[in-house]
């Protein structure tokens, strides 16, 4: 099995469990520490906001400090950035966006700060920058025009890329979508709006997708189905992996926490696709837990990952899961429908006078979802 890339974000173990209704339950970590005891636990990078290293407000000099020292436990570990990505969330002026806020003013230091955070990514050698537009959206409707907002979306996005190519930097951009939280309606809410964003970009073969298995499942969406359609495209640059349950709040829980099999069917679909990028953890650990808790969190993320890239090659390496895709038909869906043949020769009559015959058939779904339940339950 190939070597997974696992990835977590400084701001993952770094969480000190402030939610909505109440203050932080643990100390805030040095970056540096989180670097030494994930290359410990055996994650291959970190992924990073500007924010999470380089408080706001920092002079040049302190910039170049911490970055410096950032550097070093990098190299020390040797460990890699995956990803990085802005802050455009977290500061008040941003309560109306970043990229879309209203005010030109918002939107022109929105830019900046991106850029300024690129020269650093850059400098640290990360693969993908993240754009998560958590601000990007409204509760009021009426206030902003959606067709204004998107057209400024890709005007960043556009001046953003043409920064990277003008510097020569190798990197990547990725969207991250989500439907809502912080706002109340975000723009890019699905994977698949973000694909059609993409496409309308200057240079969109330089932008993917970052799609997050909590933000789909938060849509009610399957997250299999989203990761299908992204590689499909040829569009999955990152990903970021945690869990969730439909109809609640946004939990980023540890991954494989809540619903095992859209997990398994994940894991099963990223390692049939050779999917090489970074496995990035974008999760913490729940309220409740300690510093020592937080590493059990990243753990058993990983131990997780693993677990069901076994039971996926498990499952696929037993004839009677053959057999049953075999009587489901699953190869024929990728062979052509037409074959070459016309639609004036498919309304022939031969080709659909037989479909009350067509309609005897079976799938074998009982028989290839319970396979699958007992090889999660470890009884097959
Ligand atoms: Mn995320």
């Amino acid at each position: 099995m190939a070597e997974h890339r696992f990835t977590f974000g400084l701001w993952t173990v770094g969480n000190p469990g402030r939610d909505p209704f109440g203050g932080p339950t643990r100390a805030e970590v040095d970056p540096v520490d989180s670097v030494h005891k994930l290359a410990e636990l055996g994650a291959w990078g970190v992924s990073l906001h500007d924010d999470d290293l380089i408080p706001m407000g920092s002079s040049a000099a302190e910039t170049e400090k911490i970055v410096t020292r950032f550097k070093g436990a990098l190299e020390e570990t040797g460990l890699g950035v995956g990803m990085a990505t802005t802050n455009l969330f977290g500061h008040p002026a941003f309560k109306d966006g970043a990229f879309t806020s209203n005010d030109r003013g918002v939107r022109r230091a929105a830019i900046g700060k991106a850029a300024r955070f690129i020269d650093i990514a850059a400098d640290l050698n990360a693969e993908v920058y993240v754009f998560w537009g958590g601000r990007e959206g409204t509760e009021v409707g009426v206030a902003k025009d959606p067709r204004d907002a998107l057209e400024r979306y890709r005007e960043a996005i556009n001046v953003l890329s043409q920064y990277v190519i003008d510097q020569g930097y190798n990197l990547r951009f990725a969207m991250e979508p989500k439907p809502n939280e912080p706002r109340g309606d975000i723009f890019l809410p699905t994977v698949g709006h973000a694909l059609h964003f993409i496409e309308t970009l200057d240079h969109p073969e330089m932008v993917g997708v970052n799609p997050e298995f909590a933000h789909e499942t938060m849509a009610g969406l399957s997250f299999h189905h989203a990761i299908g359609h992204a590689l499909w495209a040829d569009k999955l640059f990152h990903i970021d992996l945690n869990s969730q349950r439909i109809g609640r709040y946004d939990q980023d829980f540890r991954f494989g926490a809540e619903d095992l099999k859209e997990s398994f069917l994940l894991v099963r679909l990223l390692e049939r696709a050779g999917y090489s990028g970074p496995l990035h953890f974008d999760a913490h650990s729940y309220r409740n837990e300690n510093a020592a808790g937080v590493w059990d969190f990243a753990a058993g993320c990983m131990a997780t990952y693993r677990a069901l890239a076994e039971k996926a090659a498990h499952f696929d390496s037993l004839p009677e899961v053959q057999e049953a895709l075999a009587g489901a038909s699953q190869p024929e869906l990728a062979e052509s429908s037409a074959g070459g043949d016309t639609a004036e020769t498919l309304k022939g009559e031969a080709e659909w006078s037989h479909l009350d015959q067509l309609a005897e058939r079976g799938y074998y779904n009982e028989k290839l979802d319970q396979i699958l339940v007992e090889v999660l339950l470890g009884v097959r």
